[in-house]
């Protein structure tokens, strides 16, 4: 009994070693790439004239352009007639990998299929596919996932797993009244369950994305079609990742990490590895007219935020039809890469530090050296005096750096039980955070 014992705690740690593991690159990470693109992009939030938002429902909040077939209410036909029209000649999974790998993004994310139904790579489950496009063997997919590959980034797939507007059963917009009358445990077995399983077994992904955004998924995202669900992942790939909006109003315990909201960021620290879903305008699809992009500068503070409180920050981009990035988007993650270049062991791999009261306007990230450890200090904000304050003695401190140019500051004791340390004089034109880097002994 004592040797059974001993060897089911073993394979007990073996198992929770395993999946430290398979999560630690996600912890680790910091900041991904997120794209949506489909058919939807064809018409960049305009069509037949009507540019969104237009119409009573899109008030202002909700105007993505990947919902155009429900907010514009364009026939099933009609939108479906789409797949002739996608042809984006000049897609080249190789730039947009780079482009992500320069900008210091760790892994991608891109929507294999998004609430129209359209799939993205060759299904057998349904012909509503790449397939029916002028781009039929192609396998969009397979090239993006070869580029992740060969420059070294994770890579995963947005699946919509209950909405799906053009399977009869799969779910479809609350204020449609034709939603009652639908059967969707047939969507479920039929299109939803089999398409998860075909995109694990071709593409061997590193994480799935599910959507589900509030109350409205309760009714058919069951805990029990949740589950199923999960288990379906968990018997096909020992390293894929699940993330929480797999059923956000209750997750449950076996997701890998939680998903916030769109461009929602937590105030406390979390008991799970987290990240948020964020735009760099309005919309998450190509939307022409979508004109509200927010700075690199802005971008990087919610990046760094979400860092010192142990989580990712996964910035969405929406290609535009012929299969480029958009110039403002680009431009942008060029601009983020900079910053990433020199600050990114402030950033990638670090932990929160909890309890050290600073600045407001300064948020702490650690890593844990032999005999101590470094504290970056990443100031977001003015600092009155240009001179930042932080609750450690100062015999600990051996020594503090600005991490841009390694010139060294000098930390003088606060008279309390703090220090502070005053910042070279700033090029007021220069937004950038800049980073003081502490060398802290136990
Ligand atoms: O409805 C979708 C939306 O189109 C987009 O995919 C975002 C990404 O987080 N998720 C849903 C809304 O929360």
């Amino acid at each position: 009994l004592v040797l059974l014992g001993l060897y089911y705690s073993v394979i007990a740690q073996e198992v929770s070693r395993k999946e430290v593991e398979k999560i630690s690159w996600f912890k680790e990470a910091r900041f991904g790439m997120f794209v949506h693109w489909g058919l939807y992009s064809i018409l960049g939030g305009t069509y037949n004239g009507r540019t969104m938002p237009d119409t009573a429902l899109a008030n202002g909040k909700s105007w993505y352009a990947e919902w155009i077939q429900q907010r514009l209410e364009i026939p099933n036909n009609e939108y479906q007639a789409l797949v002739e029209k996608f042809n984006p000649s000049r897609f080249n999974a190789d730039e947009w990998i780079k482009e992500a790998k320069n900008a210091g993004m760790k892994y991608f994310v891109i929507t294999a299929k998004h609430h129209d139904g359209f799939a993205l790579w060759d299904s057998n489950v349904s012909n509503y596919d790449i397939a029916a496009t002028p781009l039929r063997g192609r396998d969009i997919l397979g090239e993006l996932v070869d580029a992740c590959k060969k420059y070294g980034l994770k890579y995963g797939f947005y699946y919509s797993h209950w909405q799906d507007w053009e399977h009869p059963n799969g779910a479809i917009p609350y204020w449609k009244p034709a939603r009652k009358s639908r059967d969707f445990e047939k969507y479920w077995k039929e299109k939803s369950l089999p398409q998860v399983q075909e995109l694990i077994e071709r593409y061997d992904p590193d994480l799935l994305w599910f959507d589900t955004w509030d109350e409205e998924a309760k009714e058919l995202i069951t805990p029990a079609r949740r589950d199923e669900l999960i288990h379906l992942v968990r018997k096909l790939s020992s390293k894929c990742l699940i993330n929480g909006r797999i059923a956000m109003h209750d997750p449950g315990n076996e997701i890998d990490f939680l998903e916030m909201m769109d461009n929602a960021y937590p105030k406390q620290l979390l008991d799970k590895p987290w990240q948020t879903p964020a735009t760099m305008n309005h919309t998450w699809a190509w939307h022409s007219k979508d004109f509200n992009w927010k700075s690199s500068g802005q971008m990087l503070r919610y990046l760094v935020s979400n860092a010192s409180k142990g989580g990712n920050y996964l910035l969405n981009i929406g290609p535009k039809p012929d299969g480029t990035l958009p110039p403002p988007a680009i431009r942008r993650l060029r601009e983020m890469g900079a910053w990433m270049l020199t600050h990114g062991e402030a950033v990638y791999a670090t932990q929160p530090l909890r309890d050290v009261p600073t600045n407001k306007g300064v948020v702490l990230t650690q890593k844990r050296i032999e005999g101590g450890q470094i504290i970056y200090a990443h100031i977001l904000d003015e600092l009155p005096d240009n001179t930042l304050k932080l609750a450690i003695a100062k015999d600990k401190i051996q020594n503090c750096q600005l991490v841009e140019t390694g010139e060294m500051r000098n930390v003088k004791s606060d008279g309390n039980k703090g220090v502070t340390i005053s910042l070279p004089e700033k090029d007021p034109y220069d937004n950038a955070i800049r980073v003081l880097k502490l060398y802290v002994k136990e």
